[in-house]
């Protein structure tokens, strides 16, 4: 509460209020109810190329098997210390070496990979194993069982998104450590890939989760499918060709609380302005451009190429311009704010 100007005698009367616990809301409807949303956390890009170095060195400093999971979290310039890219996700680069293990456990927080670079690496989710490529995106959802390890001959790194600030906020945080180091093996590699990427599924078995039964949706496929579209599609001009990741069983989100997408920008393609209240975070996989956000004074431009990450927080206006074509992953909590009625969007100046 901002205490300026306020009489003494209304100072009095909030001191005494504020031993019972209480608080004046008139002092403060201003800054809660706002005509639109007002965020904290800024837009921001981190650049992979100078990021690698650090993501490296640690390896020198720590070992997975101390560190539990070696991940250098990215957090918001304005929320240094809350370990959130934005008021509600949190984004990492995690490292593992070949011959490391990433102990098994499961925690109530979601959790996303997006593999930035490197072959050789696995995650198991409850057992089941799926090695990861490039450009690969994998889900362990909340409470599922998983460990990584790095079976190649080369550093392994991908971007962790989850939705732990959010869950954190809410406080139902839960962590299990499995007795050993790996859960045991399940169905073979690839196995919910194949029973439920096809447009079929297993007669006579009933889902009722609220996360998708396929763990990995590679990179080749999706890629494909951006190629095959993009000869009969119309650009979006606020998102280009832009895919949702989804559940094949329901039809809805891959996750239960993490939205997650892919998106082609072809050469000097350039979006319109765009405000959404949903918080996203994008991963570069192929190309460079730009992404500017705000206007007028305020604009900031951040330049990227592949494998840099940038943040656009909840309702700032922006616009993406690419040079080279380029390919998008980003996660987001617009699955939430969905379920919740609350998400919006605003295009151009409508
Ligand atoms: C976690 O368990 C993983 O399992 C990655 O790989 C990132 C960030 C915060 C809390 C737990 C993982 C995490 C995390």
């Amino acid at each position: 509460m901002d205490t300026a100007g306020i009489s003494a005698d209304r100072r009095e009367y909030y001191e005494k209020i504020r031993r019972h616990g209480c608080a004046p809301l008139w002092e403060n409807l201003e800054y809660l109810v706002t005509p639109e949303p007002v965020i904290t956390s800024v837009a921001n890009l981190w650049d992979y190329s100078e990021l690698r170095e650090d993501l490296l060195h640690s390896a020198n400093l720590i070992s997975t098997a101390e560190a539990e999971r070696r991940v250098l979290m990215l957090e918001n310039p304005a929320l240094e210390g809350n370990c959130s890219i934005t008021e509600s996700l949190f984004a990492g680069l995690q490292l593992i070496m070949p011959g490391e293990v990433a102990p098994a456990h499961r925690h109530s927080p979601a959790a996303l990979r997006f593999i930035i670079e490197g072959s050789g690496g696995y995650t198991s989710v409850n057992g089941e194993k799926t090695f990861m490529e490039p450009g690969d995106f994998i889900i362990t959802p909340s409470w599922t069982w998983h460990d990584h390890g790095n079976e190649g001959s080369e550093p392994v790194v991908w971007m962790d998104g989850l939705d732990l600030p959010l869950v954190r906020n809410i406080g139902a945080v839960f962590l299990e450590r499995y007795a050993e180091e790996q859960f045991p093996a399940g169905p073979p590699p690839g196995d919910s890939l194949a029973r439920y990427g096809s447009n079929m599924r297993p007669v006579g078995e009933v889902l009722e989760n609220l996360n998708s039964p396929i763990f990995s949706y590679p990179y080749a496929k999706s890629r494909e499918t951006l190629e095959n579209l993009r000869k009969s599609s119309e650009w979006d001009p606020y998102h280009g060709l832009k895919l949702e990741y989804i559940d094949p069983t329901s039809g809805g989100p891959a996750m239960a609380t993490l939205s997650t997408f892919l998106q082609l920008l072809p050469k000097r393609f350039k979006t319109e302005k765009y405000q959404t209240t949903e918080n996203v975070v994008y991963s570069v996989i192929e190309g460079s451009g730009r992404t500017i956000v705000g206007e007028g004074d305020d604009a900031k431009t951040m330049e990227w190429q592949n494998q840099d990450i940038f943040v656009v927080p909840c309702w700032y206006p922006h616009r993406i311009e690419a040079d080279d074509e380029a390919i998008l992953f980003s996660f987001s909590d617009k699955v939430v704010q969905t379920k919740l009625g609350l998400w919006r969007e605003r295009r151009g100046n409508a």
